[in-house]
């Protein structure tokens, strides 16, 4: 048995076929013990895992390129987070916040506060998962406004339970067949420039358009947005769109919510992505890279919005559990030691570089973009038809040749990467290495 953690050695190495014989086994045991709902990206079982490489139950040790889905941004199992955990797990393992509390929910809410762009007068609550924060996020903004509708926009998404299904916009396979969904959410147009060529303003004058007429202003309690959209396919919108859908919101006493559950936390080369907009949402959510891969969920906001509920009306068991608080406090502090905003703008420069030689090579990459460490190539045929089978292709070989790497978008032909900011420059390189090798075979 290794141990995982930063003493992993971070050097990609592949001993066996991928899968190998005891992921095989392992596969089989899956398939009649779990559910065949619950989706598997690659057929590799973990024994351990850390900084930015993974090794498999047969040896096999991956270079991630995929965060466990932007989780682990300080890196797998970072020292901070690991000792945190730690110490908590030996003085107390659970309490429930809302029995008898304890410092570190209250410090990760100070934590949140003051990171969250704005000076104004900030309030937090902490849940366990993103869709739970944001199903929060909109009884808060409901509960503050008073009234009901919510919009949310084109390739959005926001989770899995009911209310945050209503608010995704993609049906397969994350709504199929699971309605009747949450009334009063409506959608408008996102701009998506790569497809739709337009300006911010022009695309969102359609939005606000929309919103008017078919929902009218004075009845929207909350327009939720995802200032990148994430497994919408990392779609960053043209400049001005967010802002004017911001100050139209400002204007109408609708809550302006910020879902930076995938963008959050230095991974776009910001504490949040809102910042390169320039923008002050009046709600945010967070999870993910928070807690450097314990489950914790947050949503931050303006104290009259977020004091609005009456008391009571916000909690759960496990919300800011003990440990998860820990691992956000070692993980928050692991990103300022390191610089990881600074770290994520050099993550995106070796992106921009090799993936503007490789569409060179291959122009079926239509599309590079994203910030940061939240980077994509979008697909195409000649014609500008997604190309959803090349993604399948390339993303297969590297799987083979150890690189996890994750795809995204509505048409499914996005590859995506989301490297923990911790990664080293080398093992970036030897990951696009394999990429760019997979673009080949696959031609
Ligand atoms: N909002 C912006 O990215 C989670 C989903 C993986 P949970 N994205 C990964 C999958 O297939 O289930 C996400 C997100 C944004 C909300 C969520 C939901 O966060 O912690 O998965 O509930």
């Amino acid at each position: 048995m290794s141990t995982g953690g930063p003493s992993l050695t971070q050097q990609r190495k592949l001993v066996t076929e991928i899968p190998g014989p005891k992921s095989i086994e392992m596969m089989k045991r899956r398939k009649q013990a779990v559910s065949s709902g619950v989706g598997g990206t690659m057929p590799v079982f973990t024994q351990a895992a850390g900084g930015s490489v993974l090794l498999d139950i047969d040896g096999n040790t991956f270079i991630d390129l995929g965060s466990g889905i932007a989780v682990t941004s300080v890196g797998n199992s970072a020292q901070t987070v690991v000792k945190n955990v730690q110490a908590q797990a030996e003085l107390f393992t659970h309490t429930c916040f809302m029995v008898t509390p304890y410092e570190s929910y209250v410090a990760v809410c100070e934590k949140l506060n003051e990171l969250t762009p704005g000076n104004h007068e900030k309030r937090s609550a902490l849940f366990n998962s993103g869709a739970e924060a944001v199903e929060n996020a909109i009884k808060i903004a409901r509960a503050y406004t008073k009234r009901q509708a919510v919009v949310a926009f084109e390739h959005g998404y926001h989770g899995r339970t009911n209310l945050t299904m209503a608010l995704t916009a993609k049906s397969m396979p994350y709504k199929h067949s699971f309605g009747p969904f949450a009334p009063e959410i409506y959608r408008v147009p996102m701009s998506y420039p790569f497809h739709d060529s337009r300006s911010g303003d022009a695309v969102a004058k359609d939005a606000i358009s929309r919103m008017e007429k078919e929902i009218g202003a004075t009845q929207i309690a909350a327009i939720i947005v995802e200032p990148i959209q994430g497994e919408g396919g990392f779609i960053v919108p043209a400049p001005g769109f967010l802002t004017a859908i911001f100050e139209f919101a400002k204007a109408n006493g609708i809550v302006f919510i910020a879902d930076e559950i995938q963008t959050g936390f230095c991974r776009t080369g910001a504490w949040f992505a809102s910042e390169h907009e320039n923008l002050v949402p009046d709600l945010i959510t967070t999870a993910k890279g928070l807690a450097g891969g314990l489950p914790l969920a947050g949503v931050t906001g303006r104290a009259e919005i977020m004091d609005s509920v009456h008391v009571g009306g916000l909690g759960g068991t496990y919300g800011g559990n003990p440990i998860a608080c820990a691992a956000a406090l070692g993980s928050i502090s692991e990103m300022q030691s390191h610089n990881l905003i600074a770290r994520a703008h050099e993550i995106e420069g070796i992106f921009r570089s090799r993936l503007t030689k490789l569409q060179q090579e291959f122009p079926a990459i239509g599309d590079i973009r994203g910030k940061g460490a939240m980077m994509a190539i979008e697909l195409v045929n000649p014609d500008g038809t997604p190309n959803a089978e090349l993604v399948g292709k390339v993303t297969k070989y590297c799987h083979q040749n150890g690189v996890i790497v994750l795809t995204a978008g509505t048409y499914g032909n996005v590859i995506r990467f989301l490297p923990p900011l911790a990664i080293s420059t080398e093992l970036l390189n030897e990951g696009l290495d394999v990429v760019t090798a997979a673009f080949a075979a696959a031609n």
